[in-house]
């Protein structure tokens, strides 16, 4: 079942070191190539607002313990002003949105992970999104030693959510697989430990057969 915009929103989630930017940038070119107009972007971010909200987030920027609640809030309020100022107007022109990272990285993160109620949270999402809902999420899916060694490999350090202890990590990796499980239909769950090629081409085959992109 698609939302009612003529565009698609395609969403990647999941643990750290997945390889969603890469994954979402290498769909986001298969689309083109298809002849499809794309926007690529993630959250938090994507707008303005969004981009000091994800400097508040992972870069301590105000200088004082950022509390859980708040932080549940300022993610919901960067997906708001994404949501209303770029994704509700790119889906309703009918173009594609590749998102890295969406309402399900709150419900990972904020409830399996951080422990708040998943109802309330869905609410929140709810209240932020309006109609933009993803037509299909890619859950990558690794091991969480393999994603953060990963992680850190690349940028030499752990963020603030990264340095979160190990039992979060496992915490919110399961709450992934289980809201795979509840909405087989809108999740495609991929191994994301196999070669960067071979993920691609797993996505790739999830989203031909799911949305038939240019039919
Ligand atoms: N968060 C939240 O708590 N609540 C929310 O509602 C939202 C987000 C929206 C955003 O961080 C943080 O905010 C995130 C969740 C939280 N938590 N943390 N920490 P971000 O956007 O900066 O980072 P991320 O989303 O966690 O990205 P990542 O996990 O660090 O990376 P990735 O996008 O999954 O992977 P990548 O950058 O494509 O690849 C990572 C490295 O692995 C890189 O060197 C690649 O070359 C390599 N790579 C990728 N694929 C492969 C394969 N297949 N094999 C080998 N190596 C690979």
């Amino acid at each position: 079942m698609h939302s009612d915009f003529p565009g698609r929103l395609v969403s990647f989630e999941g643990p750290e070191g997945g390889g969603k930017s890469t994954q979402a940038r290498l769909l986001a070119e298969k689309l083109r190539a298809a002849g499809l107009a794309v926007l690529s972007t993630r959250e938090p971010g994507g707008t303005p607002t969004g981009e000091i909200i994800r400097d508040l987030l992972q870069n301590d920027l105000a200088k004082e313990p950022l509390c859980d609640a708040s932080e549940a809030l300022l993610f919901c309020a960067a997906r708001a002003q994404l949501c209303r100022n770029v994704l509700a107007p790119a889906l309703a022109r009918g173009e594609w949105v590749v998102l890295d990272r969406f309402t399900d990285s709150t419900l990972a993160y904020q409830g399996y992970g951080r422990g708040f109620d998943i109802e309330t949270l869905r609410a929140m999402n709810g209240f932020a999104t309006g109609p933009v809902r993803p037509d299909l999420t890619i859950l990558l899916d690794i091991p969480v030693e393999a994603g953060l060694g990963r992680a850190v490999a690349r940028s030499g350090a752990r963020d603030r959510i990264e340095s979160a202890p190990i039992d979060f990590h496992r915490r919110l990796r399961e709450g992934y697989l289980e809201l795979a499980r509840r909405e087989p239909g809108r999740f495609a769950v991929v191994d994301a430990s196999a070669p960067v090629d071979a993920v691609s081409a797993k996505v790739w085959e999830a989203v031909r057969s799911r949305l038939s992109p240019g039919a």
